[in-house]
């Protein structure tokens, strides 16, 4: 028996924990946490440790590609060689290419966090498409762009380490982030404070000094009445202020409309605790914690960017115990710097015509963040052929009959396409409706190379066993496909120019001085990191300084100035208030799933089997629902409906229902897997109203009602 320890990283979310691979006799024995990964310290879930050695091995694993045999969606395939799977796929999508022209064809992927998010955005401005579809409006766009807009690239610059005070806002980390979580227990008890502004109860808020239970979607209120605090009391960092912010001034006026009298008004939180919080902030270093409960709504950008300036104000910006900006090795290439390199664009008069590029330009198109779609107006593009026809797709990474809103809608435009591709690990909902199914390797068998902004290091994922069955990475599918498609005259440009994997990852290394072989002996590469360097640099902003005021926002006719939105729930009038008289929280994290994947793992479902829906006692009773009881519910955007289980608790506000995200049932003979069933995005909207800046929908927030199901359907479960 020979057993070798392999130090790599996790990357089955964007936390990327360190971990140590025990191999024996070839195969993998043990996966656990590295302790001396600078990024994660240590930290590690049990998805690392359980759920992506099943994910590999179950036996539900794709393992060869497949034809669609019966009609889409019926769950009928025949295994076909890859040979066949890639002629057919060039065949079909260079027919469609000539049909109705390059940018007939989308690509759909998870975005730009992992290396397939390059490789589909380069595949398919080599076919001549600027369309790619990303995540990133449903998940980390808004904060994105806000940090982008003020000039405060930050995420996942947290040092907790560090701080004297922690303000987690809309962020579960001991569910969604388990470095975050032990660096947040070790601040507890070094004395330090812990303030978080969180509606729902859960782990995080049980361990605060102060909670603030903001109404949902009235976050960017707090922020600014915060900011309003501190400079009216002068507990903000003038010199900070004076040298390297711009706008101060109309900023003050924009923060003195935010007393904290106002704010409680606005968000239901008493003023005394906004006042409190305030003071617990002032006291840092401070580190602001951000999550998914302030993202992905119609208002993210301008709630990040008012909790970015209030960060910038009170000089916790890239300060030891605040928030620092995230910097790489020199020669070091990103995933988006790899998108956004002039070698691998297509013509701007091409990228313009981007979906989604004209309404939502720092979005999509040239000027985007990551210059793909609008993921909302790419499914209208399908079902209406406006601005143009979208006739084929290749989805890789992404589970978008799940995940997106609109279940029935997405899966009424992939129904009609002409051609579907999915590469995935196991048939999954999106997958239902492919012609082509293709297998994909697991981050147990893929070599990834990444900057881990947190450590900071560059990570290293080690490809520790061959794939299994035929499975493999999405370039080498990608360089394959490309040949196929210059065969049949159907290139416009080769943008791949790599030889696989390997090649692209040195690409990545580029003159950093780092190596593949350094990565592989260690697991990460760490590289200097000063603080402060927008001493030497400036902001990345026109204006070269952190703005409060944003230049970009006012040139497009946007609020220049962080602003409180109202949220959706308040939009409606009186007689849909009352039809819908509930507000909805979708995403609450479960530490056994990540989103739609492990739906299919035993353990996973023994400690979390069905979709919970949280509904404070009162709210139970007004309706007749117990603790259990299986309802169903549909907001005000929708004409479908969707079900979960009732938990009936005092930690969900009175008026508001959270739920989690992500459900599926591998198990069901349903060809769709109850995709429309038990998920809840088969009751949500992927309409407006969208954030102006990176057109997210309200994945929270949105009116609802709920009926609870006669309690024999129980019984028939
Ligand atoms: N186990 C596990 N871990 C994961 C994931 C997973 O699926 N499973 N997914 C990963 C990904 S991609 C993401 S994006 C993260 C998401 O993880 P987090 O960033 O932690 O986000 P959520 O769990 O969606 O929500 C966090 C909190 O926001 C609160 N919230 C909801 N609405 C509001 C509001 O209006 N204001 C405020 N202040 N709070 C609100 C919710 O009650 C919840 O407690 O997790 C990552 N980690
Ligand atoms: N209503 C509502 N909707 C939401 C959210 C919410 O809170 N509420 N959260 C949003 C958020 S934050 C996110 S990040 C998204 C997540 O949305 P998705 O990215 O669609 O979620 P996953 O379940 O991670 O889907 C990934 C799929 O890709 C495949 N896959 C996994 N790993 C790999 C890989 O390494 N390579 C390839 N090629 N494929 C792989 C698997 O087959 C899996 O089914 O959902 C969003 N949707
Ligand atoms: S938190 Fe879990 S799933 Fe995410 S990278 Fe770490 S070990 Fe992997
Ligand atoms: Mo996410």
């Amino acid at each position: 028996m020979t057993e070798t320890v392999h130090p790599s990283q996790c990357w089955e979310c964007n936390t990327y924990c360190g971990s140590l691979i025990t191999m024996r006799d070839g195969k993998v024995a043990k996966i656990g946490p590295n302790p001396d990964h600078p990024g994660s310290k240590g930290a590690f879930c049990v998805k690392g440790i359980r759920a992506v050695r099943e994910w590999t091995d179950n036996e539900n694993r794709l393992l060869h590609p497949m034809r669609r045999v019966g009609p889409r969606g019926s769950g009928q395939w025949e295994r076909i060689s890859w040979d066949d799977a890639l002629e057919e796929m060039a065949e079909r999508l260079a027919a469609v290419r000539s049909e109705y022209g390059p940018l007939s064809i989308a690509g759909a992927v998870s975005g730009g966090a992992f290396s397939r998010g390059a490789v589909m955005a380069l595949l398919m401005r080599s076919i001549g498409s600027p369309n790619w579809m990303i995540n990133q409006d449903l998940c980390g766009g808004c904060q994105a762009l806000g940090e982008k807009l003020t000039g405060t690239p930050m995420k996942n610059g947290e040092d907790i380490d560090n701080a004297r005070c922690a303000l987690l806002v809309g962020r579960n980390p001991y569910a969604a982030d388990p470095t975050q979580w032990l660096a947040l227990k070790a601040l507890k008890k070094r004395g330090g404070r812990i303030v978080v502004f969180d509606p729902v109860q859960g782990p995080a808020s049980d361990m605060a000094d102060i909670w603030l239970r903001p109404r949902p979607g009235t976050d960017a209120a707090l922020a600014l009445s915060i900011a309003h605090i501190l400079v009216a009391e002068g507990k903000h960092d003038k010199e900070f202020v004076d040298r390297w912010c711009h706008g101060f001034e109309p900023y003050k006026a924009r923060i003195d409309a935010y007393p904290p009298a106002v704010a409680a008004e606005l968000t239901g939180v008493p003023a005394d605790d906004i006042v409190a919080a305030a003071e617990a902030y002032a006291e840092g270093p401070s580190v602001f914690v951000p999550g998914h409960g302030i993202d992905a709504f119609s208002a993210g950008v301008q709630t990040f960017r008012a909790f970015d300036c209030l960060v910038a104000i009170s000089g916790n910006l890239d300060r030891r115990g605040g928030n620092r900006l995230t910097k790489k090795p020199n020669g070091f290439r990103t995933y988006l710097d790899v998108i956004h390199d002039p070698q691998f664009r297509l013509p701007r008069e091409i990228e313009t015509q981007t979906i989604g590029a004209e309404q939502f330009p720092l979005w999509a198109g040239p000027e985007g963040w990551q210059t793909a779609c609008h993921n909302p107006s790419v499914i209208e593009a399908v079902l209406t052929d406006k601005p143009y026809p979208v006739r084929a797709m290749y989805i890789s990474g992404v589970n978008i009959v799940v995940t997106y809103p609109d279940a029935a809608r997405t899966i009424e435009a992939l129904k009609s396409l002409d051609f579907i591709a999915v590469a995935t690990q196991n048939l999954n909902p999106t997958s239902a409706y492919a012609d082509i199914v293709l297998p994909k390797t697991t981050t147990l068998e893929e070599e990834e190379v990444q900057l881990i902004w947190g450590g900071p290091c560059i990570g290293y994922t080690n490809p520790v066993v061959a794939p299994r069955g035929e499975a493999r990475c999405d370039l080498d599918i990608a360089l394959v496909l490309r040949d196929r498609l210059a065969a049949r005259q159907a290139l416009t440009q080769d943008f791949l120019p790599w030889a696989d994997q390997r090649a692209f990852n040195e690409f990545l290394l580029g003159d950093s001085g780092i190596t593949i072989g350094a990565l592989r002996e260690q697991g990460y590469a760490t590289f200097p990191y000063e603080l402060g360097a927008f001493e030497q640099n400036g902001f990345a902003t026109s204006t070269g300084k952190v703005e409060l005021y944003s230049e970009r926002l006012d040139a497009l006719g946007l609020d220049p100035l962080p602003n409180y939105t109202p949220p959706t729930a308040d939009a409606s009038d009186a007689a849909a208030q009352a039809a819908y008289p509930l507000v909805l929280l979708t995403g609450l994290r479960e530490k056994t799933y990540h989103h739609s994947r492990f739906r299919d793992q035993a353990w996973a479902r023994k400690v979390s089997p069905d979709p919970l829906i949280q509904i404070h006692p009162d709210t139970a009773a007004e309706y007749g629902i117990c603790d259990s009881q299986w309802i169903t519910v549909h907001t005000a955007d929708t004409d479908t409906t969707c079900r979960a289980r009732a938990q009936v608790t005092e930690g969900a506000p009175l008026g508001v229902v959270a739920t989690g995200m992500g459900w599926w049932d591998p198990l069901s003979d349903d060809p769709e897997f109850g995709a429309r069933d038990i998920n809840i995005n088969g009751a949500m909207s992927y309409g407006g109203p969208w954030d102006p800046v990176t057109g997210s929908s309200d994945s929270r927030g949105r009116r609802c009602r709920i009926t609870p199901l006669a309690l024999e359907t129980d019984a028939a479960d």
